[in-house]
């Protein structure tokens, strides 16, 4: 499964010209040949070796069929349906040759990965890797009118007014333990923000900036049924920010906060002992767990690295509503802050509400098995992970007595994902690798893991290169679908066309749904920095609208092509005006110079597809109207003289004509 890089070789193309088209011939035929016998040399294979290698029902697909639609590149053409299995509700999934969605068709899963400090997040089609759309959060984003009209200009504006964030971990609502295709919550480490995104229209609906709390990283939904959004504080800092404390890193802290996923109001933060820094949530609601790399409290690397062995945190959610019951908090900032450092009184009692289980060394990623048995902490700089038994956690004394295995994976171990047949798949940063392994073999030879590699690895494959987030098919759900695995990769080097200094990252995708031919490297997809985290949801999970209904916008007035209305008020316009194929509702709007212009605009089309756009030159705005959708905007009319706002969505052959002209008389 070893892929070296070939790039400098196939740099070295001869021009066409000079391609001896005999010599091509000969290529292919020598090629076919070499085909037909490894075909060959496979149907004289024992029988019963197929049969072991099918274990997934209907992947009734043989290995002479798979050889033969990845060779010739004719997966949907030569295997067709042959290579469909099912899924948990029955749905029909493509196998690992049919990777390559053929066009027109439809991919099985959504994947919704962060885009790191593009501040947006991204939507693939999974098994193509199709990028299907970006959903602007703390950016502004023309294409999508988003930062460009009063609704979400307000909302960036109410959230701190930034133009940009890091967004890092995409987290899909769940009812039950399962993907409800309503919201995707994503936190920004850079201005320590948390967002929601409404899944029936892919666009932000509202961002919390959260006080007390710097450089929001980890952040996950309190399961079953989504009570609670849970995100963390990485940076240690005064509590409250205010200047006080500035160089006494001693009296730094950082919390863990949780928001209302209906009112996206912050309900609670708890302070803790070092940092935090990745977080999941059991499956029961009862805990949520954070990593963090800093119990030394340190301001630089060395002190950051110091010890050996920090902790993994656990809130004990129960508890902590306890604590706020009996009125155990201080209100800073307006929010309710619970002391769960470990001298605190809320930690003696036989009912802690952080428990602090030693993890080595830095450890990055915690994630929650399928079954809720185990929480899995990565060590990063220590070649183990660190496997918490849950239920044991709230029984033993000491929460180092719930660790029930600590397997040597390899080296740099990261984030950990599960296929729901009792694999996890950790990713190796400085190894370049995924480690399957098998959970309970784990447990099983704990404490005797030895040194080298844990005899619960059963395979590992290089991917290209260093590799941070990695996440299968509803990994985070209580049932995953186990066919394919992410890697989000960090480097790309040499695997595709140089396009500057700024090399794309490599998003890799896996089939893991074959575990006797194990894991198979199926396609690399370059990626604009930087994914960092990704949830996957079947498709059939989310129902997003194709067409805005006008009772999904009640706060906003529908114009129709009868309510085009030009109202003055003094030195304030507002103009009305419906927009359709090919023209706005006025062909001339007329307004003086320092009026303050507000338009409002309905695209009146009920048809997919047609979208408009309101974008007037010089002012920096750009709507986007999408079908029965209504905007608005507001803006100082400072430049006289004559503006063309145009539709810049290319909506028909008279697209180039829907235009008008806003004209701007000069004050005397
Ligand atoms: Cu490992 Cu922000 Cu989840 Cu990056 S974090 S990789
Ligand atoms: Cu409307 Cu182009």
């Amino acid at each position: 499964m070893t892929e070296e890089s070939d790039y400098p070789d196939e740099r070295e193309q001869k021009p066409e010209s000079e391609i001896d088209q005999q010599s091509v011939a000969k290529s292919i035929v020598e090629h076919e040949d070499e085909i037909r016998t490894a075909l060959e040399e496979m149907d004289a294979e024992p029988p019963e070796d197929k049969e072991v290698g099918l274990q997934l029902p209907k992947l009734d697909l043989g290995r002479r069929q798979f050889m033969a639609a990845g060779s010739l590149g004719l997966a949907g053409a030569t295997t067709g349906c042959l290579d469909r299995l099912d899924g948990d509700n029955g749905q029909t999934r493509r196998g690992v040759a049919e990777a390559d969605v053929p066009p027109g068709e439809h991919d099985d899963y959504y994947a919704f990965l962060s885009g790191g400090h593009s501040g947006e997040v991204r939507v693939y089609g999974i098994p193509s890797m199709r990028q299907l759309m970006r959903i602007p959060v703390f950016n502004t984003e023309a294409a999508r009118g988003y930062g460009y009209d009063e609704e979400t200009r307000e909302m960036l504006e109410d959230s701190g007014g930034y133009t940009w964030g890091d967004t890092h971990h995409p987290r899909l609502s769940q009812t039950d333990n399962d993907y409800d295709g309503r919201f995707a919550y994503i936190n920004d480490k850079a201005n320590g923000r948390m967002a929601r995104i409404d899944l029936e229209y892919f666009e932000t609906d509202a961002i919390v900036d959260i006080p007390n709390t710097q450089g929001v990283h980890g952040a996950c939904a309190q399961l079953p049924d989504t009570e609670l959004i849970f995100g963390v504080g990485e940076f240690r800092v005064p509590i409250p920010n205010d200047g006080r404390d500035l160089d006494d890193p001693d009296e730094y802290g950082s919390v863990c906060t949780a928001i209302d996923p209906e009112t996206m109001n912050v309900e609670w933060q708890v302070e803790v002992d070092g940092n935090l820094d990745n977080g999941d949530g059991s499956k029961d609601g009862r805990w949520f767990f954070s990593t963090g790399y800093n119990d030394e409290g340190g301001v630089n690397e060395a002190e950051m690295t110091r010890d050996d062995r920090q902790h993994t945190k656990a809130f004990d959610i129960p508890a902590i509503w306890d604590a706020i019951e009996d009125g155990e908090y201080e209100m800073i900032n307006g929010v309710r802050v619970l002391d769960g450092t470990q001298d605190s009184p809320l930690n003696q009692g036989d009912r802690p509400i952080v428990r602090y289980v030693p993890t080595p060394k830095n450890p990055h990623g915690v994630s929650v098995t399928p079954d809720n048995k185990y929480a899995i902490s990565s060590g990063k700089l220590d070649p183990t992970t660190t496997i918490i038994d849950i239920e044991a956690l709230g029984e033993v004394d000491d929460p180092a007595d719930a660790i029930v295995g600590q397997p040597n994976l390899g080296i740099g171990p990261l984030h950990t994902a599960y296929d729901g047949r009792g694999h996890a798949y950790t990713t190796l940063f400085v190894d370049s690798q995924v480690v399957k392994w098998d959970i309970e073999a784990a447990v099983e030879a704990y404490p005797e893991d030895g040194d080298g590699d844990s005899p619960a690895v059963i395979e590992k494959i290089d991917v290209h290169y260093n590799p941070g987030h990695l996440i299968a098919s509803e990994s985070y759900t209580a049932d995953p679908e186990g066919d394919w695995l992410l890697s989000l990769n960090k480097l790309s080097q040499d695997r595709f066309l140089p396009v500057g200094p700024v090399h794309p990252e490599n998003d890799q995708l896996i089939y893991i749904g074959d575990d006797e031919e194990g894991m198979q490297l199926v396609k690399d997809t370059p990626a604009y920095p930087e994914p960092h985290d990704a949830s996957i949801v079947s498709a059939d999970k989310l129902n997003p609208t194709q067409v805005y209904d006008r009772e999904d916008q009640p706060d906003k007035e529908y114009i129709s092509s009868d309510d085009n209305e030009i109202i003055r008020d003094g030195d304030e316009v507002h103009i009305k005006m419906h927009n359709q194929r090919n023209h706005f509702g006025f062909e001339d709007i007329t307004v003086q110079e320092g009026d303050t212009v507000t338009i409002t605009t309905t695209n009146v089309e009920s048809t997919p597809d047609i979208l408009h756009s309101l974008a007037i030159p010089n002012y920096d705005i750009n709507l986007k109207i999408a079908p029965q959708e209504t905007r608005e905007v507001t803006f100082e009319a400072t430049e006289p003289g004559v503006h063309w706002f145009y539709c810049a969505y290319f909506c028909s052959a008279l697209h180039l004509e829907m235009r008008s002209r806003l004209l701007v008389e000069p004050a005397d």
